[in-house]
This record gives C-alpha cells, sequence and structure tokens, in this order.
C-alpha cells in the first residue's frame, strides 16, 4: 500500500509530534481553540467537538453557536465558554455575528468552522468574511465544506493554512463527482482536493488519509464502530485543540488522525464495534494520550 508518496502513519512519529506537557505552564501556554458550529436540532455537533477539543489538551474552549443553541451546548460541556452569536428566526446565524467573532479569534490561536452549521447564504457570507479575514489555522469541517463545494473561491484571498475534513460524500461535492468515484480512487481524490483547495486534507472513511503538498499518509487506527453520527465532529475537535497548542497543519492532523482512530481502537475492547457512540470516542483520548506517552 505504500511508497509512491504514500507513507504509513506510525506510532512513534505521532508521538514526537505531540506537544508535551511542560511543568511550568498555565493554560494560556496550550492555546485557546475557538469552534464555530451547531445550529438548531444539531447542538450535539458542537458538544461533541468541543469535549473533544478540551480532551485533545489545548488550554481553553470557546464554542460559537446560534444563540438558541447555546444553552444546549453550555449545559454539556461545563468547561468550555460558549458565545451566543446573533441568529435569525430560523436559528440559523445572522451576518452581525461576525464582529463578534472576530473580537474572539484575535485571542485564540486555532478555529474550526462547520459540525452542525447551516448551509444557508448568510453563513456562507459569514464564512466568506472569516476565510478573508482570519489569520488562524482553520479547520473546514462538515457545513462548512458543503458551502465551500458551493463557493470555491471562499479559498483565494485567504489569509491562513487550511485544513478540509471531508468524508467522502463531502469529498464529493468539493471535487463535483460521486461518491464512487472518491472511493474508488482516494489517494487520488486526495491529492486532487489538496492541490485543488491549497489545503492540507484529511479524506476521512477506514483507513484515512491525510494529504499535504509532499506527501500523502495512510492511517491504520480506527474501526467500523466509528460509522455512527459524530464520529467525524470528535475529530475536528481533537484537531483544533492539536493546532492550538502549536502544532504544524500537517503535523496536527496526522495526530489527530492517528489519536481519533486509537481511542476507538481502545474503546471497543470494553464497549464492542455496535455499541460504539462518537461519546465513547472522547472518553477514550485519555488512554489514546497513555499510550503514545
Ligand atoms: P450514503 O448515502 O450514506 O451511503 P452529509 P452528515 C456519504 C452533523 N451531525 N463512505 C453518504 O453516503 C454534521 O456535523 C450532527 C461513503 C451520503 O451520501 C453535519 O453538519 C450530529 N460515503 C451534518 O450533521 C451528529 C459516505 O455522504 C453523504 C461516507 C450532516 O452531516 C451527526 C452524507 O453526508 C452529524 O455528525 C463514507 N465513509 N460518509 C449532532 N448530534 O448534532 C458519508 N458518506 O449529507 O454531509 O451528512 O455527514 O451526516
Ligand atoms: P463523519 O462522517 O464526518 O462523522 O466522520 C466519520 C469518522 O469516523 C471519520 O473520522 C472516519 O474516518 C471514521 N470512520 C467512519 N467509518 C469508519 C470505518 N468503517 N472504519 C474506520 N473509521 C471509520
Ligand atoms: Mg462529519
Amino acid at each position: 500500500l505504500t511508497g509512491h508518496g504514500l507513507a504509513m502513519l506510525t506510532k512513534e512519529q505521532v508521538a514526537s509530534a505531540l506537544p508535551g506537557r511542560p511543568a511550568n505552564t498555565h493554560k494560556g501556554t496550550f492555546g485557546s481553540a475557538l469552534l464555530l458550529a451547531g445550529s438548531r436540532g444539531m447542538s450535539g455537533a458542537a458538544t461533541l467537538s468541543a469535549r473533544a477539543a478540551l480532551r485533545g489538551g489545548c488550554g481553553l474552549v470557546f464554542a460559537a453557536t446560534p444563540q438558541s443553541v447555546q444553552p444546549m451546548v453550555a449545559s454539556q460541556v461545563a468547561e468550555a465558554i460558549t458565545m451566543p452569536l446573533p441568529e435569525n428566526e430560523a436559528g440559523r446565524l445572522h451576518a452581525s455575528a461576525l464582529p463578534l467573532l472576530r473580537e474572539r479569534w484575535q485571542s485564540c490561536r486555532s478555529l474550526a468552522v462547520g459540525p452542525g452549521l447551516a448551509e444557508d447564504e448568510e453563513t456562507l457570507w459569514l464564512l466568506a468574511g472569516i476565510m478573508a479575514e482570519c489569520q488562524l489555522p482553520v479547520v473546514l469541517d462538515a457545513g462548512a465544506l458543503n458551502l465551500l463545494a458551493k463557493k470555491p473561491q471562499l479559498m483565494d484571498g485567504r489569509k491562513a493554512p487550511v485544513i478540509l475534513t471531508p468524508h467522502p460524500g463531502e469529498a464529493a461535492r468539493l471535487l463535483d463527482t460521486t461518491v464512487s468515484q472518491v472511493e474508488s480512487h482516494r489517494l487520488q481524490a486526495a491529492r486532487e482536493l489538496c492541490t485543488a483547495y491549497r489545503s492540507t486534507v484529511v479524506l476521512k472513511g477506514a483507513h484515512t488519509l491525510v494529504a499535504t503538498e509532499d506527501e500523502v499518509f495512510l492511517n491504520v487506527t480506527g474501526n467500523s464502530g466509528m460509522a455512527s453520527a459524530g464520529s467525524g465532529d470528535v475529530l475536528t475537535g481533537l484537531l483544533v485543540s492539536l493546532l492550538a497548542q502549536g502544532m504544524s497543519t500537517h503535523k496536527a492532523a496526522c495526530a489527530a488522525v492517528y489519536l481519533h482512530g486509537l481511542a476507538a481502537d481502545l474503546a471497543v475492547e470494553n464497549i464492542s464495534k455496535a455499541a460504539l457512540v462518537a461519546g465513547d470516542i472522547i472518553d477514550h483520548i485519555s488512554l489514546a494520550y497513555l499510550q503514545t506517552e
């Protein structure tokens, strides 16, 4: 499977790239992550991402959501600081959220946009504003990927390194092709996404690929228990957390994918693949970290 610019991700590689936990530190040392996620009916996506980000080890997590979603997230994730954003009658973000987000991202080290996010015109406008202005490394997932597929020019004036985390369905939208085309040419699809969107690409699925400009990495952790609601939202949280701790985009992408799969592998030892839920992956990030020490 390996060769021709395809390398297998190893535990040693991931362990040596992780930031570690020096003693004379405080929460500011480990950085703040900002998450823009959730919509009416999908508060869970924001909750899962925020919880995973906290387990990932960053110092602070800001969970920004439409205001009607904020009480749900606040009640589920005590450690996160929540940010209720202006919304319209449909419970979707209002354009006036941009200055509030801008003020917040100035104190953060990474940004993730998309889990459970609505995919309407006004949210697209907000995403365009973020891409045009924000200089933090940014993870685009779920709703943000579908908006990007509608308007690839969002990437043109972007100010920061970007990581895209599509599953095959989202990848097909981004490449304007079919899921079966993506699945039968995964390596090619990952490389094409990387080139077309000038981004680090995490093409999810059984054996996730991480594509950078120079190389593609194949991940061998993870299992079919992860094929259930919210697994990808957990990955986004973990990824934005590693970025907040100062990892480069490609090291953070490799480490997050590896740890996410390893946490799920450790979880199924007690829980079974059938019963695994996304929250169990979060609850086993701790054991995954212990294995990489
Ligand atoms: P099919 O038809 O199932 O075979 P969508 P989503 C395909 C939020 N969530 N291999 C799939 O194929 C997310 O964050 C909220 C092959 C179908 O065509 C998003 O914002 C939750 N095909 C939003 O929901 C928990 C694959 O992609 C399409 C594939 C919608 O996200 C759940 C489906 O993708 C969820 O995370 C694979 N491995 N994976 C909450 N509690 O709040 C996917 N496809 O339409 O983008 O829907 O991924 O569910
Ligand atoms: P999402 O579809 O965005 O919720 O993401 C699903 C997550 O679960 C990704 O990280 C996938 O790589 C992972 N996943 C889904 N199905 C499998 C599978 N059969 N084997 C391994 N990992 C999977
Ligand atoms: Mg997803």
